[in-house]
């Protein structure tokens, strides 16, 4: 990409000069990818977002980019990110294509100093999740809002605010429940990890505010609703830091629907969410209320505000948010616990120190 440094030359607040940020004006968002996440973000931009709009669309899949660029106005479709971030009328980048593809998203929006958001994970592995935060670094400002989203979630805030006033005192503990009705074909006990917990080890690090120095791996004789070779449920420990111990069970072929929830133990008290959302109601002689089916209902609102403050931060020049040193140590963490599931053994994170841009 040999012109990529024409529109590398960010202004003095660190905004690119094509970030929309300057006018105010609505930002052009760039969605790459459109599998299932990709989609649901370029529906929500289109429907539910302030202040910014689709304005093109990238997929490997021609016939399939085209359809979705067909129903939205002024959206261009693409089959290549660099042409797609190319077109003047993109500010910003939405990357929502399989992790395998992130670096090379992401070092095409940086040669262009354009925003992203980019889902989860922020690259497969912790080396080349590294190699994009010091390509990051290279740019001098902050660049990448990771798609953490449950630090999103109305409940996972309340118990954030809860935890940081000191409410209870200090946080001991955590107990951590994430359950899947089911899971796609192909699903590894590696995507246990690298899919699933990854959310937990990114709350965990967010809420306690330390670093996961250990991981273990509890396999229990599994479910006969799992597919052969998966070995689900299993229970996955965290050390921290600060000496903290955390659980999670993960459960992701439970049957039943989705369900994630999260207990902090501190030294004045328990503060537990995910528990009962929604409508509860007697009826029939039961009382109770639903189970959402997936992820996707579950965090709908978590989703929405996470995309509406990247699109808000944005265009007022600013970056908040998950950072790539948050993708960076999940996936450093994410690949400890990989081992630790394969060995049985207590694996230690390794990690780079944290760089000044990031403290
Ligand atoms: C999926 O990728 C997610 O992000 C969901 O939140 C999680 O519950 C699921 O297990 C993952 O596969």
């Amino acid at each position: 990409m040999e012109d990529g440094m024409e529109h590398s030359s960010g202004t003095e607040d660190g905004m690119s000069e094509r970030s929309g940020a300057g006018s105010r004006g609505t930002l052009g968002v760039a969605v790459i990818g459109t599998g299932r996440m990709g989609a649901d973000h370029v529906r929500r931009i289109d429907e539910v977002i302030s202040g910014a709009r689709v304005a093109a669309v990238v997929d490997i899949d021609a016939a399939r980019v085209k359809r979705l660029a067909d129903g939205i106005e002024g959206c261009t479709p693409y089959t290549d990110p660099a042409a797609a971030m190319d077109d003047p009328a993109v500010d910003a980048v939405l990357i929502a294509s399989p992790g395998p593809a992130h670096e090379a998203a992401l070092l095409e929006a940086f040669a262009r100093d354009l925003p992203v958001l980019c889902e989860k994970p922020l690259t497969p592995d912790a080396a080349s999740a590294l190699r994009v935060l010091e390509a990051e670094q290279a740019l001098g400002h902050r660049r990448v809002q990771v798609g953490f989203m449950r630090r999103y979630d109305a409940d996972y805030r309340s118990l954030k605010s809860l935890l940081s006033q000191g409410t209870y005192g200090r946080p001991l503990m955590l107990h951590n429940r994430h359950r899947n009705a089911d899971t796609p074909p192909g699903f590894t006990n590696a995507m246990m990890i690298n899919d699933s917990v990854v959310h937990e080890i990114d709350v965990t690090r967010w809420l306690l505010d330390d670093e996961i120095t250990a991981v273990r791996v509890l396999r229990p004789a599994p479910t006969g609703n799992a597919p052969e070779g998966l070995s689900d449920p299993q229970l996955v420990l965290f050390e921290t830091a600060g000496g903290q111990v955390v659980d999670t069970e993960i459960f992701v072929n439970c049957g039943f629907g989705y369900q994630v929830s999260c207990e902090a133990v501190c030294e004045g008290g328990t503060a537990r969410i995910g528990d009962d959302r929604g409508v509860f109601s007697n009826t029939a002689g039961r009382w109770g209320g639903a189970i959402p089916p997936g992820f996707v209902e579950r965090f709908e609102d978590a989703y929405d505000r996470q995309v509406q403050l990247w699109v808000n931060a944005t265009r007022r020049g600013e970056v908040e948010g998950p950072s790539c040193w948050d993708g960076y140590a999940a996936a450093a963490v994410c690949e400890a616990g990989v081992r630790a599931q394969a060995t049985g053994e207590r694996v230690t994170v390794e990690l780079v120190e944290r760089p000044a841009m990031y403290r």
